[in-house]
Order: structure tokens, then C-alpha cells, then sequence
């Protein structure tokens, strides 16, 4: 009997899910959603997550959707993902984690999926450049914010899954979508940040997670589009 069950696309908001259920070593099954067929649309993925969004994390009778609330149930289960309940570092955590899913990964998806958030497709390159220069500024306020803190992770407190989240949101940034990603040189910039994301690619953890989503090193730091065996499953 396995302790959850996530529901994945290869390189998807599920790999940061699924970095943090490998550092706690939980054990887990993982559902493959073929966002190439569609699948995250049918009324079956729908059922667990309305939105027909990845990911989803079920456990028992509860299904969880959003990578930030997924992230701190898990924190809750695992102490070693993050500062618990009680633990005088907690307001970091909602702070930095809300942070990372409410404004980074909002962001990041106005360009992954720019063609939603325009009027017509002339408008999509403008938008696409003035997140990037956004997330820039993001990405300098997070460098100055690691560099405070001397063990080198996003939260005072030590390592967290918001190490984990932001090292998927840099990866993705640098990847997609492939014809127009965030130029490398922005991370390259950022002496704290690409420190984390170096250390990060080194973790067991996040190599066996990501081989497990067909991607293959480096993982973080100038990263490789995943290469799974059906094109098909990226959508
Ligand atoms: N706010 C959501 C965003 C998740 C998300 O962007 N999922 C993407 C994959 S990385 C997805 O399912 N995209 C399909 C779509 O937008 O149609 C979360 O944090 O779970």
C-alpha cells in the first residue's frame, strides 16, 4: 500500500510534488496524464482536479490540487520538507511559498501560455517580454534574499520545498515555452541563486525525481528538455 498517489506530465508543475516526496522518501505511485492527448481535460482528471491542471496528489480520501497547498500538506506529514506548525520559522514559510505559487509561477504561466492572455497573437511576444523582465527583478530580489542567509536557501530556517519550487521555476523559465525562453544569462547573474540551484542538482532527491519525469542532467543549472519515449506526452 502506497502512501499517495500523484497524477504527472513529464516536467510539469508535478516535479516540484514529486522532488519533495523523494527528500522525504515517501512512497508513491505516479499516474501518467498524457497532456499531449488531452487527458487533463477529460471529466475523469476533472473529477480530482476541476481546473484540469497538473498536478494532483491524492492520499486516502483526499485529493489535493495546487503545487503550494500539496507542498504544505506535505510539510505537515514530512518535518524534514519544512518548518512545522510550530515552528517559529512557519510564517516564512507561508510567506516565501505563497510568494513562489501567487506571483513566480502565476507569472511564469503568462508566458508559458501567453496566447490566453491576449487579444490576438500579436500581442503575445510583447507580453512574453515584459514578464521576462519581470521575473528578472524577481529573480534579483530572491538572489539578494538567499544571499542573506549563510546555509544558502531561500528560507532562514534551513532547507524547504520553497528551495524545491524555485529551482522548477528557474528550470522552466530557462526551457519554455521553447521557442522564446527566459535567457540563461538572467540565473548566470545571480551569484546565491545559481549556488542553490547547483546544490539542488547535486541532491539525490531531485536527480531521482527528475529521472523519473525523463530528465535527464543537468537538471537545474543550463537544464535539458525532458525526453520522454512519446513526444506525445508533453502538451
Ligand atoms: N496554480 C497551479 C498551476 C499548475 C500548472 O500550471 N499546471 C500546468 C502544467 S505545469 C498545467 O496543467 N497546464 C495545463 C493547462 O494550463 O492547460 C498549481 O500550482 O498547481
Amino acid at each position: 500500500m502506497t502512501d499517495y498517489t500523484l497524477y504527472y506530465s513529464p516536467d510539469s508543475a508535478n516535479l516540484v510534488v514529486r522532488m519533495a516526496l523523494h527528500e522525504a522518501g515517501a512512497d508513491y505511485d505516479a499516474r501518467l496524464v498524457d497532456r499531449g492527448r488531452g487527458e487533463h481535460r477529460s471529466d475523469r482528471y476533472r473529477a480530482l482536479n476541476p481546473q484540469g491542471l497538473l498536478p494532483v496528489l491524492v492520499d486516502g480520501d483526499t485529493v489535493l490540487f495546487e503545487t503550494a497547498a500539496i507542498l504544505l500538506y506535505l510539510v505537515d506529514r514530512h518535518p524534514e520538507l519544512g518548518p512545522g506548525i510550530d515552528h517559529p520559522a512557519r510564517g516564512d514559510l507561508y510567506r516565501w511559498l505563497f510568494y513562489l505559487s501567487n506571483t513566480l509561477h502565476a507569472e511564469l504561466r503568462l508566458r508559458f501560455y501567453s496566447v490566453r492572455y491576449v487579444a490576438n497573437a500579436s500581442g503575445e511576444a510583447g507580453l512574453r517580454g515584459a514578464v521576462a523582465a519581470r521575473l528578472a527583478d524577481h529573480l534579483a530580489m530572491l538572489d539578494r534574499q538567499i544571499g542573506g542567509h549563510d546555509d544558502g536557501w531561500l528560507l532562514a530556517s534551513g532547507f524547504s520545498v520553497c528551495d524545491l519550487y524555485l529551482a522548477a521555476c528557474c528550470r522552466w523559465m530557462v526551457l519554455y515555452p521553447p521557442q522564446d525562453p527566459v535567457d540563461h544569462a538572467v540565473i548566470d547573474a545571480l551569484p546565491a541563486l545559481g549556488r542553490l540551484l547547483e546544490r539542488l542538482g547535486a541532491r539525490a532527491s531531485v536527480a531521482s525525481a527528475c529521472e523519473r519525469e525523463w530528465i535527464e542532467p543537468p537538471y537545474l543549472v543550463r537544464p535539458r528538455m525532458p525526453s520522454p519515449p512519446s513526444g506525445s506526452v508533453l502538451g
